[in-house]
């Protein structure tokens, strides 16, 4: 199958320009001048299929570097399946995840990869990696890191929270840290004190003050920035290369740009909810309804200045990219787990399909460029886990993932309007986007077009990852 998108401005991290695109079979085969005739050859007459993108951006499609499909989590398990999230994902213009693979203390590594390939074989709609997730570090799990690099797996996520569930000590952290310093990978944190916030969530729930906004009261900016600096002072002592998932406090972000400034291969991932959402307007709802937006780590305060300061680093680049934690669960028999006690409502918001658009709004409102756009979403995330080349551009060789984005096209996003996510609410409900995800092409297949999806699961590929391309 042939595919020449014609007309369009072919948006890359490094430019635009009208350009036309041919895609054969799966691969980007070449990116024209307009109109091209090669040397005589009518390149139009000669493809299956002949797409039209005029006025419409044509970019590399979305990488979320950062779901959690599925995952058994806070007494029960993500509502997305590895088929229901990765076809919501190409519906919002996202044709690859890299998703995590979940170790508990006591577990086999090696036993739970494979349990995980096992999950998403023949599920996913989209191309999918895995992250690691580590929680006890064992010395089989050492080893186990060198063999994963091997199958693809180059980066391991650790957690500074969620103690008895998750969190990994100090002393657990600099021991795969100093495995990641000698095999190139790159080492993930969750860095919030975790002892700190149970504390805080015990002294709460025995006071009384049991609503979903004492969830963000309790796990506070001082907590995510105290551990950031500590994982990067431990990245630092052990050379190993640090990635700090979900940043939402502009103190957090002030540590990873003062290590950045001093040389230190430290990098920070930011997220819609960061960007948009807040302790005091989402959190704070009247009643119950604060525990849709129930996510660590937590919505923090508009007054305190993070949201601005989040978009700010974002385009100054002191945050490098923006995944979901995409980690849903629905209000009727997930979230209300936690109806009289804010600490038992599962920690998890669903963004996978609304990344792209509404990282596209903040194009629209002037916080970042329609280049930076398609940097933070696609070609930064396909650099920082080793996919870049393959992914994370439009150029001759790579993958034929593209999406038209209509720059003139309206999006509603809510429940009864643009919501194919495995959930009973919308985190999202009455965002209103100036600009439209046309047409997805995932490896050279068209797979939602006009409205309409024409994927199939199992569409998508294991991706096996090369190490971060931000590494020398
Ligand atoms: N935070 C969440 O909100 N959900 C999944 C795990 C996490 O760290
Ligand atoms: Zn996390
Ligand atoms: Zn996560």
């Amino acid at each position: 199958m042939k595919t020449l998108i014609k007309n369009g401005t072919v948006v890359n991290a490094t430019g635009r320009g009208l350009a036309d695109v041919l895609i054969d079979g799966e691969k980007i085969a070449a990116v024209l001048a307009p109109g091209s005739n090669l040397l005589g050859f009518d390149v139009a007459g000669n493809v299956d299929r002949v797409i039209d993108a005029g006025g419409k951006y044509v970019i590399p499609g979305g990488i979320d570097a950062h779901t959690h499909m599925e995952m058994p989590f806070g007494g029960t398990e993500a509502s997305d399946t590895f088929e229901t999230g990765t076809r919501a994902a190409a519906w919002g213009g996202t044709t690859s995840i890299v998703d995590f693979v979940v170790q508990y203390a006591g577990e086999d590594v090696l036993e739970r990869y494979a349990a995980w390939q096992q999950k998403a074989a023949g599920q996913c709609a989209i191309d999918y990696g895995f992250h690691q997730i580590l929680s006890d570090v064992q010395d089989s799990s050492l080893t186990a890191m060198d063999e994963l690099i091997d199958e693809g797996v180059s980066s391991f996520k650790l957690f500074m929270a969620y103690k008895g569930v998750f969190l990994s000590d100090d002393g657990q952290i600099v021991k795969a840290m100093q495995r990641a310093a000698m095999n190139g990978s790159m080492i993930m944190m969750h860095a919030e004190n975790g002892s700190v916030i149970d504390l805080l969530v015990q002294q709460a729930v025995a006071a009384g003050n049991t609503s979903p906004l004492y969830h963000g009261l309790t796990r506070p900016w001082q907590a995510e920035e105290e551990a950031t600096h500590r994982a990067i002072m431990l990245a630092n002592l052990t050379g190993a290369p640090l990635y700090i998932v979900h940043v939402s406090a502009k103190q957090a972000v002030h540590q990873i740009a003062e290590a950045r400034d001093n040389g230190q291969n430290v990098f920070g991932e930011t997220c819609p909810q960061y960007l948009y959402l807040s302790l005091e307007d989402n959190l704070g709802a009247p009643g119950f309804e604060g525990a849709k937006w129930v996510c660590s780590t937590p919505l923090r305060a508009k007054a305190e200045g993070h949201q601005h300061h989040m978009w700010q680093s974002l385009r100054t680049n002191d945050i490098q990219m923006v995944s979901t934690d995409h980690c849903p669960f629905c209000m009727k028999g997930q979230k209300d787990m936690g109806l009289t006690d804010f600490s038992k409502i599962p920690n998890g918001i669903g963004s996978v399909e609304h990344r792209m658009d509404l990282l596209y709004q903040g194009v629209v409102d002037g916080k970042i460029s329609l280049e930076r756009w398609v940097e933070v979403c696609s070609t930064t995330p396909a650099r920082m886990f080793g996919m870049y080349g393959q992914k994370g551009v439009i150029q001759p060789g790579a993958d034929g993932d593209v999406v038209i984005y209509d720059p003139n096209g309206h999006t509603s996003i809510g429940l009864d309007k643009t919501h194919h996510m495995n959930m009973d609410y919308s985190a999202w409900e009455g965002y209103e986007i100036d600009g439209h995800v046309d047409t997805v092409i995932s490896r050279g297949k068209v797979v939602v077009d006009d409205n309409a999806y024409l994927g199939a699961k199992g569409d998508g590929r294991f991706i096996k990852r090369g190490l971060s391309q931000y590494l020398i």
